[in-house]
């Protein structure tokens, strides 16, 4: 009976690889998000993330945590800069193709011992550059708020973006914004990735 179990479970693992393979090669398509789940560093709490960059209009208030992670044991904290208007975020970018399809799913949660204040928003944000680095179009994906759960991983998601003409590069970017009046608080983030579709 022992064996009958262990063949099924193989047989299952099997099935589920399967099901995920991109056609034509047998290999899901790769995650072009890079330390996708926020482990490097490793525990150097408070430092950004490695292969990511962050941007401020003031200073950044983003770094590696361990006080939450959906995988792994870390997730990045992005904390208010307490200043009215203030924008920053962490980015990253890939090189494209016009016409290719991209999914990029992230997840993140208010954080239970310092909550996303009325005037903190957080925001998700697909832009197209040329090769220049000029910008061509954006595509934001959601936003979030004080109402995000601080208990579970809430999901972001936006599945079909198209690369516009003249795009060579696809740059994803985690925002919080603060708003008329300064914002408070901070949420997590963890576990992002940019997959091409269409292939
Ligand atoms: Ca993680």
């Amino acid at each position: 009976m022992r064996y009958g179990f262990h063949l099924a479970t193989v047989v299952l693992a099997f099935a589920l690889g399967a099901a995920a393979a991109e056609p034509g090669t047998g290999a899901p398509p790769p995650n072009l998000a890079p330390n996708a789940s926020f482990e490097q560093p490793d525990t150097r709490i408070g430092a950004v993330p490695a292969r990511w960059d962050v941007f401020s209009m003031v200073f950044t208030n983003i770094g590696i945590s361990t006080a939450a992670h959906r995988t792994g044991r870390q997730a990045v904290l992005v904390r208010a800069q307490e200043e009215a208007h203030a924008v920053q975020g962490l980015t990253f970018h890939r090189r494209v193709r016009p016409g290719d399809v991209y999914t990029l799913i992230l997840h993140v949660k208010n954080n239970p011992a310092n909550p996303m204040g009325e005037f903190t928003h957080g925001a998700a944000v697909l832009q197209w550059r040329d090769h220049a680095w000029g910008f061509l179009s954006e595509t934001e994906l959601s936003r979030w708020d004080e109402a995000i759960s601080q208990l579970r991983w809430s999901r972001v998601a936006v599945e079909g973006a198209v690369a516009p003409e003249q795009a060579t590069y696809a740059v994803v970017e985690i925002k919080m914004m603060e708003g008329e009046k300064a914002g408070t608080g901070s949420f997590f983030v963890d576990d992002v990735s940019l997959i091409r579709t269409d292939r």
